[in-house]
């Protein structure tokens, strides 16, 4: 069945004339493409039954074939395209030649949509809103169970099955986003994962060029994407390039034998380390190396050659398909350690010299700001080395934080390990763009199964502060809990509300328990107060090491001043403004956003336990 898909997904773009005995065209990937882009090589990866063996010709002044490649497997076909920048929309007619036999195809090269430039990443103005499709909201039954996948348990009740959320209801909730006063959706992967179980978080891709079906069709992810814009919201997708689903059909007919890493695995089969530090210790062995970039993520990812330039080049078209085709406003990439550094390195460059204010961030786990930093585009901490990652996510605040809220603050402890997290910014190249979090999809949740609400709001008092880009995750705000304890679904609950009969339903705050509202209207108020506030997203910092179990930070653009005070203890705590005079010797007056009161700091005054106060001054 999933043949019979590709294949009509195909024929609906290219059009194929049958001459007598044909050659047989199961697939091209990617089924069409852009005319007037900048790298003029386009790979074709032509499949079917002995394909191998066609000549191909190409039917267009304009337009040369480059060169045709001959994989180990008889039924792939790599046909390098010449297209050059000044190359007008329309057909290219591509000529396929065997045994005798003759097929005619149309390519099509279609119309860009928008100027390169024009394709606006995700930026520290935003705040990126992370969920998982098959759990925020299920807009359409009808998709939950398809007889056309492979094997696979819908059952809401099973935290690792699938429970039905798709685009449908994404769309039909944009407005909750907009209300709560995020900017930008980060989706877990959409593309097909025809994986036996259903696969439900979507890192194990079977098909790099359709979306899974049960999230909807391609045009419906295209329409969401439309919509999502025209309420002012960004779409970042998630990409994988270490690794694919091992139902995808390169597993199952492997183009060729460097295909994969270590793709003998039905012999030998090489697991990662998980350990990243490999890949930038300068004293690493090949063996560490080797299992940390080369070994399979799982049996069931197989660990993908991106060394193989034909791979490579398949992966960054790829992108650019869905940059094009989708109109995504960044990608975020997973396990991005876990792949080949010059490859990836190549297509951040490649994707940069296409798209200039394009943004990309990689997921580079590891809680050292020291390592993190090295990722960061232009680093001066590596020799001879430039990953041209634009964005990195700092683990290390992630970390830091989730020591801090167990802790009373000192200059050492609590809100102390947050203050020693921002001592290291120098390492960074470009502050601007790092992405931080206290939570994501493969974490705790920051709450767990506590009901600690005042650890919570301070940090996400801290995480929409401070000089960052901030990544919150889907119903935290209304005290969606979970710990990793026995699987991953439980830190991947259903947004409640998304499924029809749910009794709470936090889009219409029906069932919300009054520490539920209370949360989210507390995350609302201070996204909203965010939204184009530069002092925010651009503004310097200035911060203290903490005293008395206060934390204490200022934001400072063009004269406009906040200050941020947090107290780090469980105790009600004294704030002497006289600790900190520095901030104030132009104004003494200014008003907490978060309690609306004004705040006059000529005299001591008490903090409850954990309070926050977000001050702009006057
Ligand atoms: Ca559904
Ligand atoms: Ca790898």
């Amino acid at each position: 069945m999933l043949r019979n898909f590709c294949l009509a997904f195909v024929l609906s773009v290219v059009t194929v004339f049958n001459v007598n005995a044909t050659v047989k065209i199961t697939r091209i990937d990617p089924a069409f493409w852009y005319a007037g882009m900048k790298q003029t090589t386009l790979q074709l990866m032509v499949y079917g039954p002995d394909i191998r063996n066609a000549d191909v010709k190409v039917d267009d002044p304009a337009i040369k074939i480059d060169s045709i490649v001959r994989l180990e497997s008889h039924n792939y076909l790599l046909v390098y395209l010449n297209v050059p920048a000044t190359t007008s929309p329309g057909n290219v007619k591509l000529v396929f030649t065997q045994n005798g036999s003759k097929t005619t195809m149309l390519y099509e090269l279609k119309a860009r949509t928008c100027k390169p430039e024009d394709r606006i990443g995700f930026s520290s103005s935003d705040v990126l809103y992370l969920l998982m499709p098959d759990r925020f909201a299920n807009g359409n039954p009808n998709n939950d169970q398809l007889k056309s996948m492979l094997q696979y348990k819908m059952d809401r009740h099973d935290p690792s099955a699938r429970h039905g959320g798709d685009f449908a209801g994404i769309e039909k909730h944009l407005d909750y986003f907009t209300d709560l006063g995020v900017t930008a959706l980060w989706l877990t992967p959409i593309l097909e994962n025809n994986m036996d179980g259903g696969s439900y978080h979507g890192y194990a891709i079977t098909d790099y060029y359709n979306v899974d079906h049960r999230f909807g069709s391609n045009e419906e992810y295209v329409q969401l994407i439309k919509a999502a814009h025209q309420k002012g919201l960004k779409v970042v997708m998630d990409m994988v390039f270490n690794h694919c689903g091992s139902e995808h059909i390169w597993i199952k007919d492997m183009p060729s034998k460097d295909w994969f890493n270590h793709s003998d695995y039905k012999n030998h089969y090489v697991q990662t380390s998980y350990r990243l530090t490999p890949v930038l210790d300068p004293y690493a062995s090949d063996k560490d190396m080797d299992e940390a970039v080369n070994g399979w993520f799982v049996p069931s990812m197989p660990d993908l050659n991106q060394k193989n330039p034909h791979v490579m080049r398949y992966l960054i078209q790829n992108s650019k398909f869905w940059i094009e085709y989708a109109g995504i406003n960044g990608i975020r990439m997973d396990t991005y350690p876990y792949a080949d550094y010059n490859a990836m390195s190549e297509w951040t460059k490649e994707i940069q010299d296409e798209y200039p204010n394009f943004n990309i961030v990689g997921e580079t786990w590891c809680t050292q700001s020291a390592y993190t930093a090295s990722w960061q585009k232009d680093s001066r901490l590596l020799v001879n080395r430039n990953s041209g990652l634009k964005t990195v996510m700092d683990f290390s605040f992630w970390d830091q934080i989730n020591k801090a809220k167990h802790e009373e603050t000192d200059a050492d402890n609590g809100l102390g390990h947050i203050y020693s997290n921002f001592v290291y910014d120098y390492l960074y190249t470009d502050v601007s763009h790092i992405m931080a979090f206290f939570e994501n999809h493969d974490t705790d949740r920051f709450i767990g199964d506590s009901n600690d609400t005042d650890m919570l709001k301070q940090a996400y008092v801290l995480l929409l502060t401070i000089p960052r880009i901030p990544q919150i995750y889907y119903g935290s705000e209304v005290l969606l809990g979970g710990v990793k304890k026995v699987t991953d679904g439980n830190v991947r609950k259903d947004f409640p509300g998304g499924w029809d009969g749910d009794v709470v339903n936090a889009f219409t705050g029906a069932g919300m328990t009054a520490a539920q509202t209370d949360m989210h209207d507390f995350v609302r108020k201070i996204l909203h107060w965010r939204k184009g506030n530069e002092v925010i997203s651009r503004g310097t910092m200035k911060h203290f090491i903490p005293y008395k179990g206060i934390y204490v930070y200022q934001r400072e653009l063009n004269g406009k001043r906040v200050i941020v005070i947090l107290n780090g203890t469980t105790k009600t705590n004294e704030f002497n403004p006289s600790d900190f005079s520095e901030l104030f010797v132009q104004s003494h007056a200014g008003k907490d956003i978060l309690s609306d009161k004004s705040i006059n700091f000529s005299d001591k005054f008490n903090m409850a336990p954990r309070q926050s106060m977000i001050v702009e001054m006057q």
